[in-house]
């Protein structure tokens, strides 16, 4: 086991009341395999899990009940001191069914973490995800037979064909996957409960996003953001040297700092750039205040579209806009092989975990979201009111995902949308987030002293245009023949055929021929009598 990382990264687990085995799934994530079968009075559970050397870790046993858990938690320190006069729990798994004992349910709404869970309780099976679904969790639940897989894919073959429930949803609150009637998606921040003989389906939620908004004086809210910033960083740099992917923006730069504040060595960045562009520059000014180990990695743009249906794959959304901000960060960890000494890129499909080389990765992903960096608004009201539509859609995109990473063997981790630090961004009013002239005011000005100026004052560059991804992209359409008016429709079709070749049909990426896909939609487009620009 490597203390560094979490013992699992995911799973697929069913629940029966007879004893069937459910097939071989199919993973993106890359890790070893491990499977494992139980079988009580009241039902069988069956689960492959996708773990880094110690499977036994991410069970706990305790009361009849079982729990499967991938992922890790951030508040440990918090829910230990739950459990007064017991048997300290060694592994989050164990200190989460620990918690269940106490407070049933409820148990998920203490938890600040990455993860997904399944809990065989006799009759009962509980599936949970984090506050944010950060990673994601699907299910497919018919009488006598409950599934739940972190990717979608997963449940290919297993999912009993039959819809049992008014258009495939055992709960109401269930997100439908697309082209797979049966299997749902369970929302960010939600625990189900589910009675596997009637597959009967109660959700609830464990976390949702402030409505309100706190008023605070600038000193005040500047300490709140560094102070929750930091703690988010320290719970998830583990005892390893941590790498932080660097674009030398505010976002990630922070999460830089203060990694390697807390580091008692030098901590790694690395940089993606690709031959249209790069941000390799800025973020060397940032490497070399904090005196990181850094490396800068040069995609060659196609290679990096040719990566888009891997990013597709790991991520399983159909979301042009999201799959064009993590195909760079996609190809990226897929090259972080690459940067090593021992020049081993990786290994086999199955056993990423295995040689040593799996990294624990933390990012500045997602800090735009709460502080409404995307949206270059001055205006108040119009920021607060993008950050509320981002807040309300974000659940689904799986644009946290860990299996980005994982496909190449790693883990990741998100210190912006750790729950406390989320919970006091979110919640500032919007005069913080946009102040003095400048976004992510609240954010710069936490970090004034421990970045250089420049840094701190440099406008947002998103990654998709940092890297020129949303350019590469809409000229391969355009170069194929792709009017100009109908790009962003034509970037939705490809991405959705990729999707139900990688997703619905189960079909490898290595085996997606990107051209054929652009030629098929671009034929389309030809015979579209009036493309509408969205
Ligand atoms: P963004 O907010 O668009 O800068 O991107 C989200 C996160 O992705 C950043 O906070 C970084 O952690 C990472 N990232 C973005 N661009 C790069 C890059 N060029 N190289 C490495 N990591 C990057
Ligand atoms: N980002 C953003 C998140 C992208 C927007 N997602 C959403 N609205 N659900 C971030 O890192 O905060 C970039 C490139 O900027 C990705
Ligand atoms: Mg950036």
């Amino acid at each position: 086991m490597d203390a560094n990382l979490p013992a699992a990264i995911g799973f697929l687990a069913e629940v029966r009341q007879d004893s069937a085995r459910p097939p071989e799934p199919v993973f993106a994530a890359r890790a070893f395999r491990a499977r494992w079968h139980e079988r009580t009075a009241d039902r069988s559970l069956h689960t492959v899990l996708l773990h880094f050397g110690a499977p036994d870790e991410a069970y706990a046993r305790e009361a009849g009940r079982t729990l499967v858990f991938a992922g890790e938690l951030y508040n440990r320190d918090e829910l230990l001191g739950l459990l007064p006069g017991r048997v300290l729990p060694g592994s989050d798994a164990a200190l989460v069914i620990a918690l269940f004992d106490v407070y049933g349910i409820h148990a998920f709404r203490l938890l600040n973490g990455r993860f997904a869970a399944l809990l065989a309780d006799r009759e009962r099976a509980v599936a949970a995800t984090d506050h944010a679904g950060s990673m994601p969790l699907y299910v497919s639940v018919a009488p006598g037979q409950v599934l739940a897989a972190t990717e979608a894919k997963a449940l290919r073959g297993a999912a009993p064909r039959g819809r049992s429930f008014p258009q495939g949803r055992p709960f109401p609150q269930g997100r439908p996957v697309r082209r797979r009637p049966g299997i749902c998606q369970v929302p960010a921040g939600s625990v189900l409960d589910i009675q596997v003989s009637t597959g009967l389906c109660v959700a609830h939620r464990t976390w949702t996003p402030p409505a309100a908004r706190r008023i605070l004086p600038e000193d005040e809210a500047v300490d709140t953001v560094r102070r929750a910033l930091e703690r988010a960083v320290r719970s998830r740099t583990g005892p390893g040297t941590p790498l932080v992917v660097l674009s030398g923006g505010i976002d990630s730069s922070a999460v830089a700092a203060l990694a390697a504040h807390r580091s008692a060595g030098p901590i790694d960045t690395v940089s993606m750039g690709t031959d249209q562009a790069d941000e390799f520059a800025q973020a060397r000014v940032v490497a070399r205040h904090i005196g990181s180990v850094h490396q800068e990695i040069t995609v060659p743009t196609g290679d990096l579209l040719r990566g888009l249906p891997h990013a597709v794959w790991a991520a399983e959304c159909t979301d042009p806009d999201v799959i064009e901000y993590l195909l760079p960060l996609t190809a990226l960890y897929l090259r972080l092989g690459d940067t090593r000494n021992d020049g081993d890129p990786g290994g086999d499909g199955d056993t990423g975990g295995d040689r040593g080389t799996a990294r624990r990765i933390l990012t500045g992903y997602g800090a735009d979201i709460p502080l409404g960096g995307m949206h270059r608004e001055s205006r108040l009201a119009q920021l607060d009111t993008a950050v509320c539509h981002d807040m309300d859609t974000f659940d689904g995109l799986n644009e946290m995902t860990p299996t980005l990473s994982a496909m190449a063997g790693h883990w990741s981790t998100h210190p912006y949308w750790d729950r406390d630090v989320l919970d006091v961004l979110v919640s500032l009013e919007a005069g913080l987030k946009r102040r003095h002239g400048r976004d992510k005011w609240v954010l710069r000005a936490a970090l004034s002293d421990a970045l250089p100026h420049e840094v701190v004052v440099r406008p947002k560059l998103g990654v998709h245009e940092g890297s020129g991804t949303t350019s590469s992209f809409s000229r391969l359409l355009t170069d194929a023949g792709i009017p100009k008016g109908f790009v962003r429709q034509a970037k939705r079709l490809v991405v959705e055929e990729i999707y139900d070749q990688v997703v619905v049909e189960g079909r490898h990426p290595d085996e997606v021929a990107l051209d054929a896909v652009v030629e098929l939609i671009s034929e389309r487009a030809a015979h579209h009598p009036h493309p509408i620009p969205r």
